[in-house]
């Protein structure tokens, strides 16, 4: 089990959470996806260490940045 933490910027409501989720979520061996819009806070738990890349690709994908 691994656990990763990232600052999403660019959401604004729930539905900007919820496509953060979901992209996030189809990520090869991503078993829970935790987002906290307040501050912008993702928590992203994994069976196996996942590249950060592909989670800054698939925040990307759903129109938010990935804070450096
Ligand atoms: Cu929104």
């Amino acid at each position: 089990m691994a656990t990763s933490t990232y600052t999403v910027t660019g959401m604004t409501c729930g539905h900007c959470v919820a496509s953060v989720r979901q992209e996030i979520g189809k990520i090869d061996g991503v078993t829970s996806v935790d987002v906290d819009l307040a501050s912008g806070r993702v928590q992203v738990e994994s069976a196996a260490p996942i590249a950060a890349a592909d989670v800054t690709a698939a925040v990307d994908e759903a129109g938010y940045q990935v804070a450096s």
